[in-house]
């Protein structure tokens, strides 16, 4: 199949779920065309033969607001016309579903379109007054709609009553390629006197809470020798910063901003902490899972699909503050449980969570729709 690809290229999941598909799906042998205004970030390094097309937003003194969703459905036309693109896929429904449909406008209607959610789309962005009559009118017109987890699903149908059907399809990664390294190399320099470490992994948006990981992680801090990892970059970063001051724990906080392979990282990890506000799914977390780090998350979103309480981390209630801190603790000062935790992660996310499952599913729905 020939099939366009359209996301945002940043570090956030739906753009790393993104890419990740169209790779895969290249290796299955199809012929896939990515459309971003920048190169998304996991194909940077990748060898993967996909082909990438730039979305350039015309700048001019009148507009104030550059028009990228126009733009973006004038290149999509175009390379759906030059190279034949039988199926267009768009991640996150603002406002790449208006674009997706007004390209299917341009090149006909033999142009089949694809709209994945993938959470604030739908739960924050989407029902935004300003928006939600679009997002509710060109999602409908999609020929397919796909969710990343039953709980955005059921978040759809509440938001918006569309009495369509909505498609589950979980994220997923490659498990082969996120595997505990066994020489942890990392070690000596992130914990150089065997103290635990704690990770978070985030694009750092208020959601994420990333000032609540650095106060959870200082009381867990009291207790025991560890350290904290904080991976990524964004707008709460200073706020993050400043809260590490603030709680006393500075020297104990490595901000290492956005790293390109966060497996060695992860592969010295005792626990992963994800305390958001709001996850539709919580992909860092299943990436976590897969290098057998135990995970502490909020009981929101779709993290309950992925992480199972009490087998492969902790599920605090999201304002239970004391429960994020005492369920670290468990983990922590108990290494015998952190590791068997670890290894159920890890089963859980090769039975349920690898790329060999779900990639069918996603090109199951294209032949469906061809
Ligand atoms: O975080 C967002 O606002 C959007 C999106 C993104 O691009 O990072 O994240 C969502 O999609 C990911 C991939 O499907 C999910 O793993 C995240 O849980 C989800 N974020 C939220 O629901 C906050």
């Amino acid at each position: 199949m020939r099939i366009g690809i359209v996301c945002y290229p940043t570090t956030g999941g739906s753009g790393v779920v993104a890419a990740e598909l169209g790779k895969g799906l290249a290796r299955m042998g199809h012929e896939v065309h990515f459309i971003a205004y920048a190169m998304p970030f996991r194909l940077q390094q990748s060898t993967d033969s996909v082909h990438f097309h730039k979305v350039n937003v015309p700048r001019y003194p009148l507009f104030r607001f550059p028009p990228y969703d126009s733009a973006l459905a004038s290149i999509a036309a175009e390379i759906a016309e030059c190279y034949g693109l039988q199926i267009l896929h768009v991640h996150y429904a603002v406002p790449h579903a208006i674009s997706a449909y007004l390209t299917k406008q341009m090149v006909g209607p033999a142009l089949r379109t694809v709209t994945t959610l993938h959470g604030t789309d739908i739960t924050l962005t989407g029902v935004n007054p300003s928006l939600c009559r679009i997002v509710s009118f060109s999602i409908n017109m999609s020929d397919a709609v796909t969710a990343v987890s039953w709980y955005l699903v059921r978040a759809m149908n509440e938001r918006f009553s569309l009495g369509r059907e909505v498609s589950m399809i979980h994220n997923f990664i490659d498990t082969g390629y996120y595997k505990r390294q066994r020489k942890p190399f990392l070690m000596p320099c992130l914990a150089p006197n065997g103290e635990k470490l704690v990770v978070h992994m985030s694009n750092f948006r208020p959601v994420k809470r990333t000032p609540l990981v650095v106060e959870i992680f200082s009381r867990v801090r009291k207790h025991l020798p560890a350290k904290l990892v904080m991976v990524g970059s964004g707008p709460d970063l200073r706020k993050a910063e400043a809260a590490a001051e603030r709680f006393g724990v500075h020297d104990d906080v490595l901000f290492v901003g956005t790293q390109n392979n966060i497996v060695p990282l992860l592969s010295v990890a005792d626990l992963f902490l994800l305390p958001s506000d709001e996850e539709s799914f919580g992909l860092s977390a299943l990436e976590a899972m897969s290098c057998e780090v135990p995970v502490v998350a909020s009981r929101v979103g779709g993290l309950p699909e992925v992480v199972t309480h009490g087998v492969t981390g902790y599920l605090p209630e999201k304002d239970d503050l004391d429960g994020m801190v005492t369920a670290c603790l468990e983990i922590l000062c108990d290494s015998e449980r952190g590791r068997a935790m670890g290894y159920a992660g890890r089963q859980s996310a090769i039975r349920r969570f690898d790329a060999s499952i779900l990639l069918p599913k996603y090109e199951q729905l294209y032949r469906e729709l061809l």
